[in-house]
Order: C-alpha cells, then structure tokens, then sequence
C-alpha cells in the first residue's frame, strides 16, 4: 500500500461544481491539510474539474481526484480515488461503472497511485445515497460491509459517507473495531473543530467539505484540531 495513506489525518473535498474564490483556496491548499479532493455528485465536469486542478497546483499540497463520472477523468491529479458503493441495490454503482472506467483506461492506469474506497453511505437525504439507490443499513450492516471491505474486497479504505450530516461516532467506533489494514474514512457534517476532534478518534482521516463553503474559518481550525 502506498505509504502516503497512513500519514493522512485531515483531507478537505472540493466541488468542481462550486465556487471558491482565490484567497479561500490559497488558505485551504495552505492550511496543513494532508491532501484536496476533488470531487463531486452533481454537475462535474471536465472543465471545472481541470479549473479546480489548476489554481490548487499553485501550491505543494497532493491533489486527489475522486472519480465522479468518466466525462471528468483526467491526468495530472497525484492520486485517484475509486468509489464503489457498497449498500447500493445497482450493480452499477458497485461493480459497472468501474470495469467500464477500467476496459477504456486499463494502459494508462498506475495502480500506484489509484485507490479504491469502499463506501458505505449513511444519509438517507444526500444526493449521493439517493442517485446511487442506496439502502440504509444497521449497525450490524455497517460493520458487515466494514468487515467485507477489509477482507474479502482487500480494500485500501473503507469511507463512512454521512455527506451533509453529522454521523453516529459510537458506530465509527464499532466500525474501526472491524479494521486492522483498511483505513478508515469519515466524511459528513463535520461543522467545527471539536466534531473534527470527535470523528478522529476512531478514523484514521476525516474529510471536511460543505464547511468550506459555509465557514471557511471553521473548517480551516479543523485541521489543527487533528493533527498529532
Ligand atoms: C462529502 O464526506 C464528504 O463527500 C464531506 O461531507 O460535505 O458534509 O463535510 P460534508
């Protein structure tokens, strides 16, 4: 696995769909965040993605991008995320769009630098739970799909995506239980420091995104508030 997944405690996720002017994006790629992901459920696009790509490349931090579609694949990112949903009721979500994406780019793909994120999407009122039919699972369930991820998938990360909300940190807990080399991802509703604190405790990254567009001084104390 590549030694870059251990080190990360704090990841902030860009919209290509949305706005940021240049002094919020310099304070976001300066802040000590370990990494930028670009990504998005709504409206991605080639150019907005290679915009985004761009002015973050005016400063060191690595650039990740999480494939949302195959019309905003693009070289020049340091890393490439993979989601597969794994509580979909499509094949397509989990299995489909990826062998595709992988039949088409299959010579020019390094795996050194591609990841593949096992989701597990916990808000029944986001975009992504309902565009990729999703089904809510327990906590048991959670933990199956945790457990699966590690070790029948072999996964590099398992992502708990509560996007929107603020998640349940007794089932991150559980759920870090359930893992001893898949890396766990939080990513939801993390509105201030003390949550980021909270959610860090039992994941190894957290990700922090809508409170870059809503507070921008909130989300950059949040990424102090992690680092060891
Ligand atoms: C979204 O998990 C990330 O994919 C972050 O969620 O936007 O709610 O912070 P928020």
């Amino acid at each position: 696995m590549n030694y870059s997944l251990h080190e990360w405690n704090h990841i902030f996720k860009l919209d290509p769909a949305k706005d940021i002017a240049d002094d919020d994006l310099r304070d976001i790629c300066e802040s000590g965040t370990d990494a930028i992901i670009v990504g998005g459920t709504d409206g991605v696009t080639l150019d907005g993605v290679l915009d985004l790509l761009s002015r973050i490349r005016r400063h060191t931090v690595p650039c990740i991008l999480e494939i949302a579609n195959m019309e905003s694949i693009t070289p020049g990112f340091d890393y490439y995320f993979i989601p597969m949903v794994m509580n979909t009721t499509e094949k397509k979500w989990m299995m489909d769009l990826q062998h595709q994406a992988i039949k088409e780019y299959k010579e020019l793909l390094n795996w050194d630098e591609m990841f593949v994120q096992g989701y597990c999407i916990l808000n029944e009122e986001s975009k992504a739970f309902k565009q990729t039919k999703c089904v809510m699972p327990d906590a048991d369930d959670v933990e199956a799909y945790a457990h699966m991820a590690e070790n029948v998938f072999h996964l590099p990360i398992f992502y708990m995506e509560y996007s929107g909300t603020y998640g349940d940190p007794k089932l991150v807990e559980k759920v870090r239980q359930q893992l001893t080399t898949t890396k766990l991802f939080y990513g939801g509703g993390i509105e201030n420091q003390f949550q980021a604190q909270e959610m860090k405790e039992h994941a190894d990254t957290i990700i922090v995104g809508n409170l870059v567009y809503d507070n921008i001084k909130k989300a950059l104390k949040t990424v102090q508030a992690v680092k060891k």
